[in-house]
């Protein structure tokens, strides 16, 4: 397993869950610094982010891109693919579309999450699971023959989404829908919430797993929370998870504090 740690340009998700917020080339020195593997880039765009400067950063430190998020086409436009409005939908599967290119160029998968949208009230489960299905297809599609990747989709917890909520459910869904190329996130935050047994719902889950969200109970670093991590971490192993696990986690007590805590945990859990 590698580690990762979260960077985010978007100036109104300050007070969000990532660890770094103050450019790429700032949250890219403290990665390779504290010894990460990795970034993942949280930006308001795929347009806002200069893939030559990307790349020329990644490569000066040794680091590798782990996922890039779209959850800002959400948090700023309310964007989704399950939305009823097809104008919506079209903006939504465009944003993201952009992303799958951004990441894809540097080899690294775009984040579903908070695009997936939740149910509207005048419509069915069925109905929204129907649009969120045609729409990670032709997305997950395009990931892979544009740059062999796969999509990532991120179950989340009940007050941020009625879609999808545990990882059984959500890989029990992708299979019967035949969803080719979509792989599962599992946010360590989320999944203290909503499933019984996090251990089980990872060894259920399987190879359909595809990236991690490592965050304690109370979305601060690995450490400073009550999950007990060690059996995850052994349930990740146990079905060969070679993936990240990347902090998305509040900058407390701040931003190096913060990433310094996942790293030590990151190398005692990991080695
Ligand atoms: C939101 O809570 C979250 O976990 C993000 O990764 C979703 O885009
Ligand atoms: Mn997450």
């Amino acid at each position: 397993m590698k580690s990762a740690v979260t960077i985010c340009l978007v100036s109104e998700a300050r007070s969000g869950p990532f660890v770094y917020h103050k450019g790429l080339a700032h949250g890219c020195q403290q990665a390779v610094e504290l010894g990460f593997d990795a970034v993942e880039v949280f930006p308001p765009r795929a347009q806002d982010v200069s893939e030559s400067e990307l790349r020329s950063l990644l490569n000066q430190h040794s680091l590798a891109l782990a996922a890039m998020g779209t959850g800002a086409g959400w948090l700023l436009h309310q964007w989704s693919l399950s939305s009823a409005d097809s104008e919506v939908r079209q903006q939504a599967c465009q944003f993201i579309r952009d992303i799958i290119d951004r990441a894809g160029a540097l080899g690294a998968p775009a984040i579903v999450g908070s695009m997936q949208g939740k149910i509207d009230p005048n419509r069915s489960r069925n109905e929204a699971l129907q649009l969120l299905a045609d729409g990670l297809s032709e997305l997950a599609d395009y990931a892979e023959r544009a740059h062999g990747v796969p999509l990532l989709f991120e179950p989340l917890n009940r007050y941020e989404s009625n879609l999808f909520n545990r990882l059984e459910e959500t890989a029990d869904w992708l299979t019967s829908h035949q969803l080719r190329n979509v792989k599962i996130l599992a946010d360590m935050f989320h999944m203290n919430i909503e499933e019984g047994n996090m251990s089980q719902a990872i060894e259920r889950a399987g190879g359909l797993i595809g990236h991690v969200h490592f965050a304690d109970s109370n979305r601060l670093a690995i450490g400073l929370g009550h999950t007990d991590t060690t059996p995850v971490i052994a349930s990740l192993k146990s079905i060969g998870y070679a993936g990240y696990l990347s902090a998305e986690i509040f900058p407390k007590p701040d931003s190096d504090a913060a990433a310094r805590q996942t790293m030590q945990s990151f190398k005692q859990l990991v080695g």
